[in-house]
């Protein structure tokens, strides 16, 4: 079983509240980033945070740590309730996105691998495992893993133990739902929701699935 988190890179606002309403039954949280808040306004948050669930800032943060408790503060102030960061900066930049958020009484998610086909580029050869030892190291609430690798996602298990696992990759990107259900705490699908024909109905067949599933 794991959670269903809406990934919601549509870049209209119109459009953006009129999904998150419809899937919001379906769904157990609800994550924007760049795609959107660069066209409808950082406003959008309390748009969307309306609809009553978790909203997850995907800036995945990457600066100094000074930057970086700038940015997490603006984010939570705006109505967010979780961010990502990156973790290659090191664990002083990574600890303000963390404190930032434990302060707002909010969580931290930090990038340990990504879902796509170049980030094998740098993230193997056990840096994906020393970026997961990070989020351990400064206490974020969970890591990002690949659901289209889910044997590097049960690595990365290996590493993080019971913190929460975030998996993007399902659907347009390749990864199957199946394989990675088990293994992660929560799937990120963003392209098989939004651009499908009925969002309300794709959400609920991939929460269906996902509560189904061991
Ligand atoms: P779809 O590929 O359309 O399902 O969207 C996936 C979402 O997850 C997008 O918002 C990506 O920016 C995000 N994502 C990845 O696809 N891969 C990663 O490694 C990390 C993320 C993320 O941090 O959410």
């Amino acid at each position: 079983m794991a959670d269903l988190i809406l990934a919601l890179d549509v870049t209209d606002k119109e459009r953006a509240v009129t999904i998150a309403r419809a899937c919001a039954p379906h769904i157990d949280a609800i994550k924007i980033g760049y795609p959107l808040v660069l066209k409808a306004g950082l406003g959008i948050a309390h748009d969307i945070a309306r609809f009553g669930l978790p909203l997850i800032a995907d800036f995945k943060v990457a600066d100094i740590p000074n930057t970086n408790r700038l940015i997490a503060d603006q984010v939570f102030a705006a109505g967010f309730s979780s961010i990502i960061c990156h973790a290659f900066t090191g664990r002083d930049a990574v600890q303000a996105c963390v404190d930032s958020a434990h302060k707002n009484n909010g969580e931290c998610y930090v990038v340990a691998e990504m879902s796509h086909p170049g980030a094998t580029e740098f993230f193997h050869g056990g840096i994906a495992e020393r970026l997961a030892q990070v989020a351990l190291v400064c206490g974020a609430d969970g890591i990002i893993a690949p659901a289209t690798r889910p044997e590097r996602a049960k690595k990365l298990r290996a590493v993080v133990g019971e913190k929460k696992i975030y998996a993007p990759g399902v659907g347009a990107q390749g990864g199957d739902l199946q394989a990675i259900t088990s293994v992660v705490d929560g799937i990120i699908v963003g392209r098989a929701i939004y651009e499908s024909g009925n969002p309300a109905y794709a959400a609920a067949e991939f929460s269906r699935h996902c509560k189904e599933l061991p």
